[in-house]
């Protein structure tokens, strides 16, 4: 552990075996852990054969005596030694009952290691715990790099359990108490695939007050979700139609109340939550259009001819496929919309420069009748595609 100006150690052993001068005890605030007597550090020794508690300084690898009190130990039996060590004043306790006290007036100013030892003795040790001091609040770092450095390995199993105990000003010590603590630092793994409309991916609508996604769920293994967030946008990573909002947990929204523009693409996004509060990055769709459903005025085709705005031309027209189209270059770019005689749309495009050769039908393309629209011109022309 980091040096701690106050800390508190505890360890629970026993000693098992029979013969020989029989020592045990634990180094704390110890600068070097691999030297024989851990370079500079205390160490709390407990003496069977001389039935005492011995308190050493190593100081340059060298045991210093510093504190001898006569105690009456036997084997076989659990000790819990507790030791407080508070800026060079060390405290000692054997199962409770303070056993020894000693202030060192050249305190040790660093020292990162606890280190058992024994000599002649066997021992079992039940645990060892360093307990660093705080104050009425405490902020606990997580993260690899923290003092907890693990994550839930699930929701519902804690990461880690804090204690806590307290000191009266007399010197005795509460008993333990704990808090279990879910931990989790990574955010959710984004939704693979966000899809237009409710079903498989749509890319044109004709309702301009609505728009519907849906998403493949995602999960979060340590803190589960809270809720996935959605966003619509006119760019895939802007949203600038509909800021992000909570859709709880199921995996598809509608979201009502819009008025669309006519001929403009929009992107849904979706994020997820997770219970630690973390934000996914956004997946967003691949985009669908808005296209007003489509009316022909009949009266209007030739009254076009008669007004002050410039003429789109297109021939041939019956065709087997392709057009051309001519017109002045303040239209461009040339956006247009093709429907079928039910109203459907079947493709759209923008044409850069004019004139222009368009393919406007495909191999499949049943003959008939067929709706050109160009939005700059207010206008549907009726082409017919030779069958
Ligand atoms: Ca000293
Ligand atoms: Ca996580
Ligand atoms: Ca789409």
């Amino acid at each position: 552990m980091a040096f701690a100006i106050r800390a508190f150690y505890r360890v629970k052993a026993r000693l098992t075996n029979a013969t020989g001068n029989r020592r045990w005890g634990f180094h704390i605030l110890s600068d070097d852990p691999t030297l024989a007597q851990r370079g500079n550090s205390y160490l709390i020794w407990l003496r069977y054969d001389n039935q005492d508690l011995h308190l050493y300084e190593t100081i340059s690898n060298t045991l210093n005596t510093r504190l001898t009190v006569p105690l009456s130990r036997t084997p076989n039996t659990d000790y819990l030694v507790e030791v407080l060590y508070d800026n060079g004043y060390i405290a000692i306790w054997i199962d409770g009952i303070l056993r020894g006290e000693w202030t060192d007036t050249s305190p040790l100013t660093s020292g990162s290691y606890v280190s058992l030892r024994t000599n002649q003795a066997t021992i079992e040790v039940d645990f060892v715990e360093v307990w660093q001091s705080r104050g009425s609040a405490q902020v606990i770092s997580v993260g690899p790099t923290g003092a907890l450095a693990t994550q839930n390995a699930n929701p519902t199993t804690p990461a880690g359990r804090l204690r806590t105990l307290v000191q009266d000003s007399a010197g005795n010590w509460s008993s333990p108490t704990y808090t279990d603590v879910n931990v989790d630092w990574t955010p959710p793994a984004p939704s693979a695939e966000v899809r237009d409309g409710l079903g498989p991916d749509e890319s044109t609508t004709s309702i301009g007050t609505q728009l519907s996604a849906n998403w493949d769920p995602t999960t979060d293994p340590h803190s589960d979700l809270l809720t996935y967030e959605y966003a619509i946008g006119t760019a895939p990573g802007t949203p600038d139609i509909v800021n992000w909002t909570p859709a709880g947990l199921t995996t598809s929204v509608t979201h009502t109340g819009l008025s669309l523009t006519n001929g403009q693409t929009y992107y849904f996004g979706v994020r997820a939550v997770n219970n630690a509060g973390l934000t996914s990055t956004p997946t967003w769709s691949n985009g669908i259009l808005y296209s007003q459903p489509l009316f022909y005025d009949a009266g209007a085709t030739d009254s076009i001819l008669s007004t002050n705005r410039p003429a789109v031309r297109l021939y041939p027209n019956p065709t087997t496929g392709a057009i051309t189209v001519t017109g002045p270059d303040s239209l461009l770019p040339l956006l247009w919309f093709l429907y079928d005689s039910q109203g459907r749309l079947i493709r759209s495009g923008e044409l850069p420069s004019l004139p222009a050769s368009l393919d406007l039908f495909e191999a499949g393309d049943e003959g008939g009748v067929y709706f050109w629209y160009v939005p700059q011109m207010e206008r549907v022309y009726p082409i017919v595609l030779a069958p």
